[in-house]
């Protein structure tokens, strides 16, 4: 008879932003091409993302967060993994923080995306308290998923277009000095044409490199983090899945690029199966 032992529950805790193909609305198909069930906290409800649409709606729904964890915390509910994205509020760090403590067994991991900034400026929304509160959290993830932007406003470094490994290697160090346990920065490439993914904790460091399209895309992201955390929670180590998450990004961004219509996220939907492949 198969055991359960291979069948995973994660719980994510991101906004739904009603259109845009960003957060829940990603991370919710990702996870379960993975074969892992997906329980969510929807931090907040927008009518689209924030980037580049303009009048959005913006629901907050940090005070029902207390309650459903009370709940789950009543019915026994816990998770093999957690993994935070775009949060409304800065209570709400703290509010995930708990329901980490409350929620995750023992081994389970947090995953942490402090979905926040990108391109060296913060998202609409977002300050230096923000910023802040963010920290805290990183501050007990098992693996927190960085952008350079992002890893630069946790760390106080200063944000570059050009670097070398030293600097990365700081930035990660500053990370590790924070808290998290191990990093996982996206977004990283040292030669022209190339970017990729460096991965680092205190017995060491390991790079992922892959090709970098023109142009960005709005919600790959969350595409990355998603597939990330999905081919974990599927036992595969933090090295295999950081390849596995890049190289899914890459087929989604080839699968949206040249359609300028599409300019607000990525047509991830058509290449699931390439994932689920890549899985095995
Ligand atoms: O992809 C990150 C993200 C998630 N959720 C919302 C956003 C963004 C980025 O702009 O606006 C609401």
């Amino acid at each position: 008879m198969k055991t359960n032992n291979d069948y995973k529950r994660i719980l994510t805790v991101q906004d739904i932003s009603c259109v845009g193909q960003c957060s829940l609305t990603v991370a919710l198909p990702i996870l379960s091409a993975c074969g892992v069930e997906t329980a969510v906290i929807p931090s907040a409800v927008l009518s689209t993302h924030t980037a580049g649409f303009k009048g959005f709606t913006f629901r907050d729904l940090t005070c029902d967060m207390p309650a459903i964890l009370e709940h789950w915390v009543r019915e026994g509910i816990r998770f093999d993994g957690m993994y935070t994205g775009y949060l409304g509020s800065e209570t709400q760090v703290d509010h995930c923080l708990e329901i980490a403590e409350k929620t995750l067994k023992d081994g389970a991991l947090l995953i942490v995306d402090p979905a926040m900034a990108d391109n060296g400026v913060l998202y609409k929304g977002f300050d230096a308290d923000f910023v802040k509160a963010m920290r805290r959290l990183v501050a007990k993830a098992d693996i927190a998923v960085p952008n350079i932007t992002e890893a630069c406003f946790l760390t106080g470094n200063e944000y570059k277009e050009n670097y070398d490994e030293a600097y990365i290697e700081k930035i990660c160090e500053d990370l590790i000095g924070i808290g998290a346990k191990k990093v996982v920065l996206t977004g990283i490439g040292f030669e022209e044409g190339f970017t990729g993914v460096y991965v680092y904790d205190k017995n060491g460091k390991y790079y992922y490199r892959h090709e970098k399209l023109p142009g960005g895309c709005h919600g790959t992201g969350d595409v990355y983090a998603s597939a990330f955390s999905g081919a974990l929670m599927r036992g595969k180590s933090v090295e295999e899945a950081a390849a596995i998450a890049a190289d899914y990004t890459v087929l989604c961004i080839k699968n949206t690029a040249g359609d300028s219509s599409h300019w607000y996220g990525v047509k991830f939907e058509p290449v699931l199966p390439e994932l689920i492949k890549m899985l095995g």
